[in-house]
């Protein structure tokens, strides 16, 4: 009989933690002389590590899926340079997985100030925590699997977000679409090429002078109407929602904010204020239940407009700079300007301007009220986002109890997981961006953070051709798909380039696996499971899967091993079973092969997106649609690699309810079972959803047969 897997959840109450109640289970607090796996040295919190442990973890952060050997900070932060060098990025993701020969546990600490984490940086054997105090809350899981730990953590942090369905769809957008013309321009030029689309982004440009909860009426005129006519074509408008309120007379929302101290003091009691797109700003107290009821209760001048999904930006919260700021370079300068500049001089007026943008000194200078407690921001820092997307979830949950919406944020802690996803913000047009793509989203969904995914094609600087090939090659795996650029970058929609029939086949394909992506989206976040996993989650004791960081699981049946490097047309591939290889050329031309465990190389040109299909596992798929509303699923493929027994089970639901609460109506099992030559086919087709079943069954030798009309 297998031994039935367990793990134990620990909590430690280290001194006088605030209280975030960002988990809302409630846990007997252990015995402080009685720490398992870590210990407490001067206020640091200690792990020592064996040679070959792994730690994984800290979600949305720089470098490898193991995070050993490097030093991190939890401090949400606005920083478009995504390099190595950097320790923090926007999101501050508190848990570590240690996994060693003996022992896996995870430690998650429930704490909102800044923390650092060395992790083997400076003695590659320990393992280093530094709060900014000893104040925390903190939990320990120990388990016997990876799997295991992921479960017991995600439901310790409370099940995640459902974004509707549409939402699974290609979404487009650009900061540069500035006028209704732009946006008629897009969806013209999708339908001219046939490109399915399911959504267009609206980025600041859409609002007067970057107010939030207005909109320009000279360059969208008639912003209702075209919101409406694009809903009848299926395509959704999501305008952007940034933090930072402007500080104008009689703008409502600046007055009525001000009036009321809704928002963020400075040590005096005054409205703190700072500079950002609108100019001077105010930042709303998102922290303070008053004011984030009263800031979420907004977007419904949006939602009036027939609007179905937003996403917030600048929640770190971003500051360009503050008037204190300012006035210093300008009196440091002031000061030095008739001096004989040396190069010492110069930089010191060159850096006093260029580091006027989110300062240390500036969060140490503004006020929240977080359950009637003051708090410098520095030491809640990593909450304002949490609050900003929380705020907007709640209130929409309460307004519209049935309706799901789309909502995902750039700034985030563990806890945003349950009201919103994230995208990964302002990333490059460098192939080393979709490696890290590709390892954000393993370790995002470590988080519970499964609605998520980069800005394909990159943000910033000109991206070519065939990085955007290769990036939406990834790309259609993950849950949130869209492009995205900055303003004065190189156009990035697909049908600026020559090859746009490519483009159109790779959307084709994202559409045909939306049941698959759906149902495992779906299962990750009912079953707490992983959604995209590094391979060594599934295949622990196979000592390889531990070293590899550039493939990965999606869902139960897919792996996948992108291409991300330029001109690269094959790559080698880690099979830690046999898998059937599969290369799309389009979603029902495709070439397939069965690849034998262990190393292997493979050839993929850049026409063909390919994955693998694991062993006694199943994949659905559908025919393309134009959007995710006219997927029609009374027909579905099945291409299976069956060996012995597969089974997959497909979910899926109206897609705009709540309903998938009651997942138990939604299933259709499909089973295979070989025997000798023979397939024993087994589908319980309870909501006689799918009215034609196909067939594409292979064994490990190659030898397939196709079997239609399975019902
Ligand atoms: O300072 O709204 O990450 O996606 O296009 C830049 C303009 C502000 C940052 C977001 C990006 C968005 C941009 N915003």
């Amino acid at each position: 009989m297998k031994h039935k897997k367990q793990s134990i959840v620990k909590k430690y109450k280290l001194g006088n933690p605030i209280e975030t109640n960002i988990i809302d289970r409630q846990i007997f607090c252990e015995d402080n002389n009685n720490f398992e796996h870590f210990q407490i040295f001067d206020d640091d919190i200690v792990i020592n590590l064996n040679e070959t442990d792994i730690v994984y973890g800290l979600g949305q952060s720089t470098r490898g899926i193991n995070k050993r050997g490097f030093i991190y900070k939890s401090f949400c932060v606005d920083d478009d340079m995504h390099t190595e060098n950097k320790s923090s990025l926007y999101g501050s993701h508190n848990i570590l997985i240690i996994k060693n020969k003996a022992k896996i546990f995870a430690i998650y600490t429930d704490y909102p100030g800044e923390i650092t984490y060395d992790i083997g940086y400076t003695d590659s054997n320990i393992l280093k925590m530094s709060p900014k105090s000893l104040d925390i809350n903190l939990y320990i899981i120990t388990s016997d699997s990876l799997k295991q730990i992921i479960k017991e953590f995600r439901s310790l942090i409370g099940p995640s977000y459902v974004p509707p369905k549409w939402a699974f769809g290609y979404q487009q957008s650009r900061w540069g679409y500035e006028t209704e013309s732009d946006i008629k321009n897009v969806v013209e030029n999708f339908k001219k090429n046939n490109l399915p689309i399911d959504s267009i982004y609206l980025d600041i440009d859409y609002m007067q002078q970057y107010k939030n909860f207005t909109v320009d009426q000279k360059s969208f005129p008639n912003f209702e109407k075209l919101v409406k006519d694009l809903l009848e074509e299926n395509i959704k408008l999501v305008p952007i929602i940034d933090a930072a309120v402007r500080i104008e007379k009689d703008y409502e929302l600046y007055e009525e904010g001000a009036a009321n101290n809704y928002f963020c003091k400075d040590e005096y009691g005054n409205d703190f204020e700072a500079g950002c797109w609108p100019g001077k700003v105010c930042f709303p107290d998102f922290l303070n239940e008053k004011s984030r009821n009263w800031f979420s209760s907004k977007y419904k001048f949006l939602i009036d407009k027939g609007i179905n999904g937003f996403w917030n930006d600048m929640n770190e919260p971003a500051i360009f700079y503050t008037p204190e700021g300012i006035s210093s370079a300008v009196e440091n300068v002031n000061q030095i300007k008739d001096n004989d500049i040396d190069l010492s001089l110069f930089f010191t007026i060159k850096d006093g301007f260029s580091n006027l943008m989110n300062r240390m000194q500036d969060y140490k200078s503004f006020y929240h009220t977080l359950d009637e407690i003051k708090f410098r921001n520095d030491i809640v820092h990593n909450l304002y986002a949490y609050f900003m997307t929380k705020g907007c979830y709640e209130y929409l949950d309460k307004e519209f109890p049935d309706k799901r919406f789309l909502l995902f944020s750039r700034s985030s802690c563990i806890g945003s997981h349950k009201h919103s996803g994230v995208w990964t913000g302002d990333n490059r047009s460098w192939w080393s961006h979709l490696l890290m793509n590709i390892k954000h989203m393993a370790s995002l969904n470590m988080c519970g953070f499964i609605y998520s995914g980069a800005d394909i094609g990159g943000f910033s600087d000109n991206t070519t051709e065939d990085l955007l090939i290769r990036w939406m090659q990834f790309g259609i795996f993950a849950p949130l798909f869209r492009n995205h650029a900055a303003k004065g970058t190189r156009n990035q929609e697909p049908y600026n380039f020559n090859k746009v029939n490519l483009f159109k086949n790779i959307l084709n394909i994202r559409y045909s696996l939306i049941l698959y992506i759906y149902s495992e989206y779906m299962k990750a976040i009912i079953e707490n499971i992983m959604y995209f996993s590094p391979l060594s989650f599934e295949y622990e004791s196979d000592t390889f899967c531990l070293r590899i960081e550039d493939q990965l699981l999606v869902g139960e049946s897919i792996m996948i091993a992108p291409i991300y490097e330029q001109n690269g047309i094959g790559r080698y591939v880690y099979l830690p079973e046999d898998m059937l290889f599969i290369k799309f050329k389009e979603f029902d031309k495709y070439h397939f092969e069965v690849r034998y465990k262990g190393h292997n190389y493979i050839d993929i040109s850049i026409e063909e997106t390919h994955l693998f299909l694991r062993k006694n596992k199943i994949l659905p798929l559908t025919n393309p649609a134009t959007n995710v509303e006219s997927i029609d699923c009374s027909t579905i493929y099945l291409i299976a690699f069956v060996c012995d027994i597969a089974n997959f089970e497909i979910y899926d639901d109206d897609g705009y309810s709540k309903g998938y609460l009651n997942h138990k109506n939604f299933k259709t099992n499909i089973g295979i079972t070989k025997k000798g030559q023979d397939y024993i086919i087994n589908i319980e087709n309870n909501n006689n959803k799918f009215k034609h079943i196909e067939m594409k069954i292979f064994d490990e030798n190659g030898y397939n047969r196709t079997i239609y009309d399975c019902i």
